[in-house]
């Protein structure tokens, strides 16, 4: 695949239609500047903020967009909540749609066929696969996103983070969390 992609930059960039200065720069911005650690932000607003967590509910878009995440490939978002009774977790079926401004890009498993196919088939195995277990009292729901509408997961508050600054929050917000397919650490757990 590393051997396509440079030989297609190469053909491209020959043909002038590509600058790869330009294509340097669109690479470091996703790899350095936008990534997970926006999404932690907003979700450590909504944890400590009822009334940004009730506009994220309402807007996700405009209250995204409050703390300055735009852009591509986040026109549309919806943002879902996990509590006891539900846990959300997202998927592409068709391909890898996924909302760079708040998690950048997209892991490879993200993109592969067997994640894909069997998130939706047997969502509660693939989450054993990522270390998951949820009572089995906890339904999941699957969200499919499309070329429209981007999701982002809140996952649940970790107990005993009363009080806690937006910033060390944010530190306990992995990727995994915001695509459902992982849990906001705990305290005191490692980085
Ligand atoms: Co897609």
């Amino acid at each position: 695949m590393d051997l396509r992609v440079r030989a297609l930059e190469t053909v491209l960039t020959q043909k002038g239609y590509i600058d790869p200065a330009a294509l340097d720069v669109l690479i470091d911005t996703y790899q350095t500047r936008i990534g997970p650690r926006n999404g932690a932000r907003v979700v450590a607003r909504a944890w400590s903020d009822p009334a940004f967590a009730d506009w994220l509910a309402q807007d996700a878009t405009a209250a995204i967009a409050s703390l300055g995440f735009t852009g591509r490939q986040g026109e549309h978002m919806v943002a879902v909540f996990n509590d006891q009774e539900q846990h959300h977790m997202v998927v592409c079926t068709l391909c890898s749609c996924y909302p760079w401004p708040v998690l950048g890009l997209p892991p490879t498993w993200y993109k592969s066929a067997p994640y894909r196919s069997r998130a939706v088939r047997d969502p509660r195995g693939v989450l054993a696969e990522f270390g998951v277990q949820l009572p089995a009292a906890t339904a999941i729901r699957v969200w499919d996103s499309t070329a429209e509408l981007r999701y982002l997961v809140i996952p649940r508050r970790p107990e005993g983070t009363e009080g806690w600054s937006e910033d060390a929050l944010a530190d306990l917000v992995t990727r995994d969390s915001m695509i459902g397919t992982g849990l906001a650490r705990q305290p005191g757990s490692a980085a």
